[in-house]
């Protein structure tokens, strides 16, 4: 596993990369966090006041600094800054932005080809992404992949393909549960502002059941117990839909916009062994889980569990738009030839790219790397809740993690003070991002790639913030 402390990314060989280390860190920016001007500086304000004469004002940014280059755990900003990136542009540069391996095979591709679409004429990167999503996916059994442009297209590809297997129509998902803004994905994502609000009418043929949700469970008088959780959300399915009208059950097996929401040990194999009793098929949405962020390659791993068939995008490319639905070889070909495709789903630079990150992720053993980040993180973390009662939970796996923002001494959601604490933790340049279906949960998912050092400031900024809020 990487020593971050030592070898990431900064150390230079002053030539050529010598070591394995080496060539992910030697065109990363320094290192440091370093603020030359308020944050944002005048050149980004400047940028941020053409923004809103050009960009439609639907499209927000959380931190209107504007990136000039980026690397290891730091971004840089056009006025010079480093920031200290605990967000990864939400889970995407798990390893680090502008990879070695992902700019080499960017530009060696982009200089070949850039596109004859895979459908018309196609190529050699396309194959062998999905010989590595078959090959690195849960399961030993026969596979097959398809590719796409983004995470929400991915999950309707997996409907469709799950719809046509089953001959069935009914798709069940979970409270807090993100899948995306397009129409059926809409439907899919619980959270109303800002995703749903006025966007309707959705997409039919969707329910919603109950998720294991340990720190609310328990505090709402539930059995928070794994199996319990599954036997509620089981139930559910059962007498609102019906086990014989359900095509797939999807979830994230840790929950992402939702609020980082990992569901209680035993919850996910005994949804998976119930869909496995009624052939209804199992979908992991790894979008934001996959690509070793939680310590494991997928998360579904954790608990030894083999979805029928699972999303990826984001971290699968290091930054380029890519993503796949990976599944068992006889629910991936139900589908007739010509039902699953698009002009520029595996595009031949997103493949390069993807490539280059897999191998980043494998040869440098990424997922251990994220264990590593968890194991310097969590005993932190946890301490500043001992002391700070705005926390009412830390969790999280690997590089993924939050804490859950409360007002003190109950457990109502507090979303004023998790913007506070953010925003005090972005005019200090740590770049962190809130979520949560009540917006009160701040997480925790920086590049895994980011050197020990420069985590430990990022943290460390983060508990002065959190200190800083109104004494208990
Ligand atoms: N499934 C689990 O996390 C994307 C979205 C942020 P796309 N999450 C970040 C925002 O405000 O739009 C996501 C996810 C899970 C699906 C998606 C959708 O992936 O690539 O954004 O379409």
């Amino acid at each position: 596993m990487l020593d971050a402390d030592t070898s990431l990314p900064h150390s230079t060989t002053g030539g050529q990369p010598t070591s394995a280390s080496a060539t992910l860190s030697d065109r990363a920016p320094e290192q440091r966090r370093r603020l030359v001007t308020e944050i944002p500086g005048p050149r980004s304000r400047e940028l941020a006041g053409r923004k809103s004469g050009a960009v439609a004002s639907g499209v927000g940014t959380m931190l209107p600094v504007y990136v000039e280059r980026a690397g290891g755990g730091i971004l840089v900003d056009v006025d010079g800054n480093h920031l200290v990136d605990l967000g990864s542009g939400i889970a995407v540069t798990n390893v680090g932005n502008a990879a070695p391996a992902v700019v080499d095979g960017v530009r060696e591709q982009v200089e070949r080809f850039t596109h004859t679409c895979f459908m018309i004429t196609p190529y050699e990167g396309y194959v062998a992404v999905c010989e590595a999503l078959n090959r690195l996916t849960p399961g030993d059994h026969e596979k097959r992949s398809a590719l796409f442009n983004s995470g929400a297209e991915a999950v309707e590809n997996a409907v469709k393909i799950a719809r046509h297997a089953t001959g069935r129509e009914a798709v069940v998902v979970f409270d807090h549960a993100y899948h995306g803004r397009t129409n059926l994905t809409m439907a899919m994502t619980a959270k109303s502002m800002p995703y749903k609000s006025g966007f309707g009418p959705f997409a039919g043929e969707i329910y919603r059941a109950p998720m294991s949700y340990p720190f609310r469970d328990a505090t709402a008088g539930l059995d928070a117990d794994g199996a319990a959780a599954a036997a509620r959300a089981i139930a559910t399915i059962e007498s609102q839909v019906g086990a014989a009208n359900t095509a797939c059950v999807v979830i994230e097996p840790i929950q992402g916009e939702g609020g980082f929401v990992v569901p209680a040990p035993g919850f996910l194999p005994a949804l998976a062994q119930w869909c496995t009793e009624h052939g209804v098929l199992f979908v992991a949405d790894e979008i934001q889980t996959g690509f070793a962020r939680t310590g494991d390659l997928f998360a579904c791993e954790h608990e030894g569990v083999v979805p029928d068939l699972i999303t990826t995008a984001k971290g699968i490319a290091g930054g380029l738009p890519l993503a796949a639905v990976t599944g068992r070889a006889e629910v991936m070909d139900a589908v007739h030839t010509g039902g699953l495709g698009g002009t520029y789903g595996g595009n031949p630079v997103a493949c390069a790219a993807a490539l280059g990150a897999i191998a980043t992720v494998e040869e440098h053993d990424l997922a251990g790397a994220a264990r590593g980040i968890g194991d310097v993180a969590l005993p932190l973390l946890r301490d500043l809740a001992a002391e700070c009662p705005a926390i009412g939970d830390v969790r999280g796996r690997g590089a993924m993690l939050a804490i859950e923002v409360v007002q003190p001494g109950t457990t109502l959601p507090d979303p004023k003070e998790a913007a506070r604490i953010s925003a005090a933790c972005h005019r200090q340049g740590v770049v962190t991002l809130t979520c949560g279906t009540w917006g009160n949960v701040l997480r925790l998912l920086p590049p895994l790639v980011i050197g020990h050092d420069v985590l430990r400031d990022g943290l460390s900024v983060l508990a002065g913030a959190v200190r800083a809020g109104a004494p208990s």
